[in-house]
């Protein structure tokens, strides 16, 4: 039966075992503190919770399903992903800013909460703090008396749903970062936004931490001492956080957090799909990771989770609605509805929670293009989940614990009550339950779901549906958990369907099975590339005027994002490296494209650059110089803007790598002011 723990992913389990080597205290994860909500009592007789279990908060938390990202700062205003900590906040002055507005969007959209970065990287604290002076306090914005916490905190409140907060535990401006003194700085910014505001759902601690800033003026790079996990005291935290808000889901962490990273800032997480890990959270701990245990594996081992882990830390898919990133950009667009659809089958349908960015603009409104992806978006859904075609069905099954009692009785799959669930007796793994619809119906989706409370138990199923008086097997899956939903090579048409459970860590407890019809005209499959490339300058005419010897510079500019300029070849060229390209002719340029590589790999992904124009060729001027953050997470393209200037040439320096002693690009581009 653990054949699977073999199976599943050979990197993800060989972390597994750097995993369970715990540290953590038992009393930590107790199951109860005083506030906290508690499951409803099993009906008598119920099989025995197996292996690790969600707390109630996290069941309820995994019921949400859906909700917004908000990353509203400074960086909105200076247009960088990672603010360095030195910028004013005399920038943060938007005209519009709707709190309201915002919220209805998020609710009308479907959403259930949403969470908002009340201080990103570059320490400016958006609530009236008394923990630092680099806050809303010196903004212009009404008079420094504003409050952004405060103002979607009460229009959570007004429409109906719940709030939560991401507070970056990195902070790029504050003088004592690295030190004792931010610690307590920091502590009390957790108070402050804890005890507030009301009610917090979630709070987010960001793993991205240490390196460059600005630091009070010290301008160096800062690590945390002894790691992450032993600077923040991430264990007292949560003692702290569950004293405050006992059912507030705890994001990252280290590994005492409530929730997990779905492994990548796309959305998507990976299938099989386990709420489990070890006892050490995989993701963001680097300091207690082997060798062997690089990158790749922790974004493996939080994709995935881990069969049979010890920790219940269920993941949470995130992605931005805008390829721009996660705060406004000047330009971008957004997912189409339908790439968001392939992005909830691959996220919800697998079991995570789907936390969707919609970021404010410098006037402090949605951009209308992203409300209206995010409207379409709730159209598809809608139309998906109109009817349910098992819902009210007849089910029966061979296998019913205790001799068919009702408790358990397979009726339940098709009640439409999340909590109720057909089980077997404790030493019958394989069980199947026959589900006889009111009539005929065509459908291609179908959603499974496990009663959580008693831990994850299947690792796999099959659906079956009679057609033309023949059991044909339909689909396949893998685990369950809180709910899987897949979509069947093609549409069935048939009255009874049935449901094998082929393999499981302990008898299966299904709550629910349902049947669903794709929206017409819905093609998932031409929807699943979700990077794009931004359409500037046509590049027919370029030309590469110089390049480091034997690097291939041309495959920067060819427009396919799956070759790229690489200066690791015979010898491994070091940063600085540059190319030059003639455009043919001269624009107005106002902003250029990098693509970083696109192969999964950081090795020579250049993190810093600087971007150089002329119009003859010989002289030269540089219009930008930065760093792009967020690659290692993220790598989508970048659009840096500076003052529009007309140029024929442009030259690009990759200045530094986040990884080896090389640097890369997938593709430049430049944008034409109009
Ligand atoms: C990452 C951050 O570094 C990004 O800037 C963004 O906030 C994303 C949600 O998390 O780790």
């Amino acid at each position: 039966m653990f054949s699977r723990v073999k199976k599943i992913l050979s990197v993800a389990t060989a972390c597994a075992s750097v995993f369970a080597l715990s540290g953590v205290p038992a009393g930590l994860f107790a199951k109860t503190v005083p506030g906290m909500l508690e499951s409803p009592k099993q009906p008598a007789g119920a099989p025995k919770p197996h292996g690790a279990t969600p707390t109630e908060p996290q069941v309820q938390w995994q019921r949400m399903e859906y909700y917004a990202f908000t990353h509203f700062g400074l960086n909105t205003f200076t247009g960088r992903e990672w603010g360095y900590g030195d910028e004013s906040p005399e920038l943060f002055n938007p005209t519009k800013f709707d709190a309201d507005a915002i919220v209805k969007a998020f609710k009308d959209g479907g959403m259930t909460g949403m969470i908002y970065t009340a201080k990103h990287h570059d320490g400016w604290c958006s609530w009236q703090t008394k923990t630092t002076g680099h806050s809303i306090r010196k903004s212009p914005w009404k008079k420094g008396k504003g409050d952004i916490v405060r103002e979607f905190a009460d229009a959570c409140k007004k429409h109906g749903i719940k709030f939560g907060t991401y507070l970056s535990p990195w902070d790029r401006n504050h003088p004592e970062y690295g030190r004792d003194g931010y610690i307590k700085a920091y502590y009390g910014q957790i108070e402050e936004l804890l005890t507030n505001y009301g009610d917090v759902f979630e709070i987010w601690f960001d793993g991205a931490n240490g390196g460059d800033g600005y630091y009070g003026g010290a301008r160096e790079r800062r690590n945390t001492p002894g790691g992450a996990d032993k600077y923040y005291n991430f264990e007292q935290i949560v003692k702290n956080i569950r004293k405050m808000q006992p059912n507030c889901v705890i994001w990252g962490a280290s590994h005492y957090g409530d929730a997990r990273w779905g492994g990548s800032e796309r959305g998507h997480v990976g299938y099989p799909h386990w709420h489990t890990v070890g006892s050490q959270n995989p993701e963001h701990t680097p300091s207690k990771h082997p060798e062997t245990c690089n990158d790749n594996c922790r974004h493996i081992v939080s994709a995935h989770g881990i069969p049979g882990g010890d920790r219940w830390v269920p993941a949470e898919g995130d992605t931005p609605i805008n390829h721009g990133g996660w705060f406004w950009r000047q330009g971008g667009q957004p997912k189409s509805p339908e790439q968001l659809m392939q992005v909830w089958f691959d996220c919800v349908g697998r079991g995570a929670n789907l936390i969707l960015n919609l970021a404010p603009d410098k006037t402090g409104r949605l951009d209308p293009a992203d409300v209206k992806a995010l409207m379409g978006f709730k159209k598809l859904r809608d139309a998906l989940y109109k009817k349910d075609f098992a819902l009210g069905a007849k089910a029966a099954a061979k296998t019913v614990r205790r001799g068919n009692t009702k408790s358990f009785g397979p009726q339940n799959l098709v009640d439409g009550d999340l909590d109720s669930y057909w089980a077997t007796n404790d030493k019958t793994i394989k069980a199947e339950a026959v589900i006889t619809l009111p009539k005929k119906a065509t459908f291609d989706v179908v959603r499974v779901r496990e009663e959580i409370r008693l831990g994850q138990r299947v690792a796999a199923w099959a659906l079956d549906a009679e057609i033309d008086g023949e059991w044909k097997e339909v689909v396949v899956g893998q685990t369950i958990g809180v709910q899987t939903m897949l979509v069947l090579p093609e549409k069935v048409t048939a009255q009874r369907v049935r449901l094998r459970i082929t393999d499981a860590e302990a008898c299966p407890c299904i709550s629910e099975l349902s049947l669903f019809k794709l929206p017409e005209g819905l093609n998932l499959k031409k929807a699943s590339n979700v990077s794009t490339l931004t359409a500037g300058v046509p590049k027919t005419k370029w030309k590469i005027v110089s390049a480091p010897a034997g690097t291939n510079a041309k495959a920067a500019i060819d427009g396919n994002a799956a070759t790229f300029w690489h200066t690791h070849m015979k010898q491994e060229l070091r940063p600085p490296q540059s190319f030059v390209v003639d455009m043919g002719e001269a624009r107005k340029l106002r902003a250029f494209t990098y693509l970083p590589r696109q192969d999964g790999t950081t090795n020579g992904m250049t993190d810093r650059y600087v971007f150089e124009i002329s119009l003859d060729g010989k002289s030269w001027k540089k219009v930008a110089e930065g760093e792009f953050g967020n690659l290692r997470a993220n790598p989508i393209e970048q659009t840096i803007s500076f003052t529009p200037e007309k140029a024929r040439y442009f030259r690009f320096t990759g200045t530094h790598a986040l990884d080896k002693n090389h640097v890369s690009a997938a593709e430049i581009g430049v944008l034409e002011a109009k």
